[in-house]
């Protein structure tokens, strides 16, 4: 295994197991061994989702103690206009339609304040933006705000500029990271499954791409984010293969910073009837917690999971709470119900109520404060 994560000796502690098949992932867990693919889908299909809990908080708090991290951020999302039609996506909108949109630069850097430590910039395949715009979108907030760390564009906007313009990943990332991108979002993974990129994201960057963008932005010192959408129309067997396939790359790489379960917003788009009950979810950032044994950082991401479940998600191995966000759309294009941004005193007091301590950090996960 590449790089194992540091962990704190602390006490183990004493779970009483209702489900006795998760009594041998919980002795591998103790003895630091790695959970396997079958066992995590018992993870995901046990009904003793406290003793999951237990197990997941315990992980966590090896790996951070009692400290759960969050950014005074703002996401941006340029444009909504996008060359794919993704079944899940209620975000993307094509040229003349109703709500399609574009946002100038100036614009763009009327949202963003000194105040915030990390911008987050993510948005549609535009038919006619050419890369250089997307290079002066970098370079006018890195001048402006030199201090705000950039975090922008998905492996999938990433392989785009290769498909649109010949513009290759390396160039690409070379050149962004020269204008001032210092991380990835990671966003675009979707389910890593041949079946379900047929079904739901026919020509967008496929699981060997985005895989392969990552490990090229890793070896470029880009540190990075992943993620898996669930709760539409993948199976367990699904999410823990995509997990593992996570864990492989981060083996040899070592470039993910976080890890962050985005539960599918129903919105119009109806790929399932619900969304995902509140039990499910924390069982889904346990498992998180559980396999990827080698990524420092689980998200409980309000946004899609609602305030409430997320605070408690801090229970069940999360120890990051993502950020303040300023005006989020792709989430709320699909009807989410939490509110568009958050205050810092929201998202201190969400992560006091889960009994943990608040620590303000920037896009790299340096502390800035710590709410003793
Ligand atoms: O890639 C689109 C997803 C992603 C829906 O890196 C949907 O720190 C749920 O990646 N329901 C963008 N999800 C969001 C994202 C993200 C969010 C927060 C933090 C970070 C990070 C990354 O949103 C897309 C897609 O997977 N998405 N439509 C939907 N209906």
């Amino acid at each position: 295994m590449g790089q194992l994560l540091e962990l704190a000796k602390i006490e183990t502690p004493n779970i009483e197991f209702k489900d006795k098949l998760l009594i041998p992932i919980w002795e591998k867990m103790v003895s630091r061994l790695r959970v396997s693919e079958k066992e995590g889908i018992q993870l995901l299909e046990t009904e003793d989702f406290s003793a999951v809990g237990l197990m997941a908080a315990f992980a966590a708090k090896q790996i951070s103690g009692n400290k759960v991290f969050f950014v005074l951020n703002r996401h941006i999302n340029p444009t909504n206009i996008c060359v794919l039609s993704c079944k899940f996506c209620d975000f993307a909108k094509k040229p003349g339609e109703n709500d399609a949109y574009e946002m100038s630069i100036d614009e763009i850097l009327n949202q963003i304040d000194e105040n915030i430590s990390e911008v987050h910039i993510v948005g549609g395949h535009h038919p006619t933006w050419e890369f250089d715009h997307y290079v002066n979108m970098v370079r006018s907030i890195h001048d402006k705000f030199p201090d705000v760390q950039i975090k922008a564009f998905t492996a999938s906007e990433i392989d785009y500029f290769h498909r649109r313009w010949k513009v290759t990943p390396e160039e690409s990332l070379t050149t962004l990271k020269e204008a001032g991108l210092q991380t990835m979002p990671g966003g675009g993974a979707e389910v890593f499954s041949d079946r379900i990129h047929k079904m739901l994201l026919p020509g967008k960057a496929n699981e060997n791409r985005w895989l392969e963008i990552h490990k090229i932005a890793h070896k470029m010192g880009i540190k990075s984010n992943c993620t898996l959408l669930y709760g539409h129309i993948e199976t367990f067997e699904e999410r823990i293969r995509h997990l593992i396939k996570l864990r492989e790359l981060q083996d040899e790489t070592g470039g993910f910073l976080a890890f962050i379960p985005l539960e599918y917003q129903v919105g119009s788009t109806f790929l399932r009837r619900r969304h995902t009950p509140p039990l499910d979810d924390l069982k889904m950032i346990a498992a998180s917690r559980i396999m990827l044994d080698n990524i420092k950082y689980i998200k409980s991401y309000w946004v899609m999971l609602g305030e409430a479940t997320a605070s408690i998600g801090l229970n069940f191995g999360a120890n990051d709470l993502d950020g303040t966000i300023g005006e989020e759309k792709i989430a709320h294009a699909a009807l989410a119900d939490s509110p568009l941004g958050r205050a810092r005193e929201k998202m201190v007091l969400s992560i006091q109520d889960a009994d943990r301590i608040p620590v303000e950090r920037d896009a790299l996960y340096n502390e800035i404060r710590v709410y003793d």
